[in-house]
């Protein structure tokens, strides 16, 4: 059951506003506007963010649940019973239990920034598997994070699946890969996803769906900027890009201003010039040695690797 829920907010945190509106101002008043990521999860688009994961042309998550499920015996051979799994950013993951089903683990620790998301989801867990123990941990995980005590004695897998690393920049994955190694501990293995480089058609398509449910989660953030720091953007005057970006091996996401326009978020004032854009996101992909040496910059040796060819997507092992 849930042992125990353990807050490691920082101030920052605590203050989502703060931040937010801090990273908007900044990145609007860059000569290439950008806002990171991570300020697409608001509730609706972590709803958004779930229904892209069931879209036909966004294959990550079904490709990792394959693997997860199709090598179940031999991640159990490689992996072995009785580790602490430490889960970075667990969300609603559904592929949780496939992995735990496979190597009957002695405790689970998801650690996630959204604390109620993680409080049901624990539960549920919990629930589902009633001999384990499970520590919710509420804290950002791309900062150093205390685990608790009671799971010290005990070998650790990190699980960093959906190949959420690859919306970093390669030198904010390296400090956040350096982090968990330190974390876990000598003799400790991560099991991560990476989505891997491929033919431009499928990353734009997974990207820009027909349904138009990737621009909704884009458009999304503009939304949130007027619901939440009292903007007055025009979002209807704003459409969806995804681009391949070649040289660093990356999807962007843009929202692309479709006329001149001037707005303001909480009282300054911001133009847009018609085509000019605000760079919302970065899905790196990673080739095999890519990949290995990225992990490696990290301080985690890769030892096995499960391949889903069609289309391309990595579940990789490593060890401390
Ligand atoms: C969460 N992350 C791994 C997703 C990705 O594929 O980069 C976020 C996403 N953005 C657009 N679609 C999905």
């Amino acid at each position: 059951g849930v042992v125990r829920h353990l807050r490691q907010v920082d101030a920052d945190h605590a203050g989502v506003d703060v931040a937010f509106r801090a990273d908007v101002h900044a990145g609007l008043s860059q000569a290439q506007k950008a806002i990171p990521a991570r300020w697409f999860y608001d509730a609706t688009g972590s709803a958004l963010f779930e229904d892209i994961t069931a879209l036909p042309e966004y294959y990550p998550t079904r490709s990792e649940t394959d693997l997860l499920k199709r090598h179940a015996a031999d991640l159990a051979q490689a992996i072995g019973p009785g580790r602490a799994v430490v889960e970075l950013g667990s969300g609603s993951s559904t592929k949780t239990p496939l992995l735990l089903d496979a190597i009957s683990p002695a405790a689970y620790v998801p650690v996630d920034i959204s604390g109620d998301f993680l409080r049901d989801s624990a539960e549920q867990l919990a629930e589902r598997f009633p001999g384990l123990p499970v520590y919710p941990v509420e804290a950002d995980f791309t900062q150093p994070v205390p685990l608790p005590r009671e799971i010290c004695p005990l070998p650790k897998l990190g699980f960093f699946p959906g190949s959420t690393i690859g919306n970093m920049v390669a030198r904010t994955a390296i400090d956040l890969l350096r982090i968990w190694r330190k974390a876990l501990g000598d003799g400790s293995q991560l099991l991560i996803g990476i989505d891997r480089i491929k033919d431009r058609e499928t990353l734009i398509a997974a990207y820009d769906d027909p349904a138009g449910v990737t621009a909704a989660f884009n458009l999304n953030l503009l939304e949130r900027i007027n619901r939440e720091l009292g903007g007055d953007i025009a979002t209807a005057n704003f459409t969806h890009r995804a681009v391949w970006n070649d040289v660093n091996a990356r999807i962007e996401m843009h929202l692309v201003a479709e006329c001149d326009m001037d707005f303001t978020v909480d009282g300054r004032a911001y133009h847009m010039a018609k085509g000019e854009t605000i760079h919302s996101e970065n899905s790196h992909k990673y080739g095999p040695r890519d990949a290995s040496l990225l992990l490696r910059a990290g301080g985690w040796t890769p030892v096995a690797s499960w391949d889903d060819a069609d289309p391309a997507f990595a579940l990789i092992l490593a060890e401390a």
